[in-house]
């Protein structure tokens, strides 16, 4: 029996990478029909290789480490949020409503702004001073002129790294500058609301040729947080996780309490923008009235 990963689902057969790094096309025959209809793409699966010609029989199914809704694929290492700077520019609220989904799930994040080539100095600049103190790390870069790709290419190694972010950013044009092999489809919005939007695509584990694993994502705008408790927030504001501690009181929420430590480093250890998130989270979150 051999052990592998999946990189690709569909119509009941699995692509499996085995730890070769040969490619598998299985079945789930060894599974009860429950667990078979589990299966996703990431998951960890012990499985019998045909003598001959490289199938095989999906036997069992290893733990996870996680789970993610969107893209569904588990096992992943890290998210990569990708956005522009221009073309469309950052939506900042976007940015960390999909940080706190990471930190949910319990996956690495960092943030990568593309289309660097686009921006003029003042504007570069402007940004870098916004991003004073910014809890993750960041990846200025251009699929077009290369820009920081091999600081990014880095970051991907022995990883499983699900590229998140609008539509139109360049999370493809950076994976097919990073591996021109990849031949992934990229286009302005115009060209891709041309083309169908919706049409779904299957969730594919890439291989990168540095070692590594990638998800290419269509792209979404919309990150749903109205699943979390109000309680829960603060912890996927990791920032925040050091001075808790010294809030005046047990349950601080950091919002109007006295004595919060979280509100006084404010603008010196702690990123404003990234302050001003976490109020209009929970001032959504209170709406709903689950806090
Ligand atoms: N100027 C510039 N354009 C880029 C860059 N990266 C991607 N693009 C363009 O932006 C558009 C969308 O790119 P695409 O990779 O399809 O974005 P995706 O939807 O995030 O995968 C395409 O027209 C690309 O040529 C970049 O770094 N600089
Ligand atoms: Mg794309
Ligand atoms: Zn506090």
């Amino acid at each position: 029996m051999l052990q592998g990963q999946i990189i690709k689902a569909s119509g009941g057969f699995f692509t499996v990478l085995g730890e070769s790094g040969a490619e598998y096309v299985c079945i789930a025959r060894g599974l009860l029909k429950k667990e078979r209809e589990l299966l996703m793409v990431g998951d960890y699966v012990l499985f019998e290789p045909s003598a001959t010609n490289g199938k095989g029989i999906i036997e069992k199914l290893l733990p996870r480490i996680n789970l993610l809704k969107r893209p569904h694929v588990s096992n992943v290492d890290q998210l990569a949020v990708i956005m522009s700077l221009k073309d469309p520019s950052c939506d900042w609220h976007l940015v960390s409503r999909i940080l706190v989904m990471a930190e949910k799930e319990g996956t690495q994040a960092f943030l990568c702004l593309n289309k660097t080539d686009l921006a003029a100095k003042d504007e570069l600049e402007e940004m870098t001073a916004q991003l004073d103190n910014y809890p993750y790390r960041v990846f200025y870069t251009s699929a077009v002129n290369a820009a920081g790709l091999d600081q990014l290419k880095d970051s991907l190694q022995k990883k499983c790294t699900v590229f998140a972010g609008p539509s139109g950013v360049g999370k493809s044009s950076l994976l097919n500058a990073i591996q021109p092999g990849l031949s992934l489809k990229t286009g302005t919005v115009s060209e891709k609301i041309k083309r169908g939007r919706h049409t779904t695509r299957q969730v594919e584990l890439l291989s990168l040729s540095s070692g590594g694993l990638v998800v290419d994502t269509p792209g979404f705008s919309r990150v749903d947080i109205s699943d979390l408790e109000g309680a829960e927030l603060a912890d996927y504001f990791p920032e925040f996780e050091p001075l808790r501690e010294k809030c005046g009181f047990r349950n601080c929420r950091h919002i109007s309490e006295p004595r919060c430590a979280v509100k006084e480093e404010i603008g010196s250890s702690l990123n404003s923008m990234r302050y001003e998130h976490y109020q209009h989270f929970i001032k959504e979150l209170d709406k709903q009235g689950v806090y």
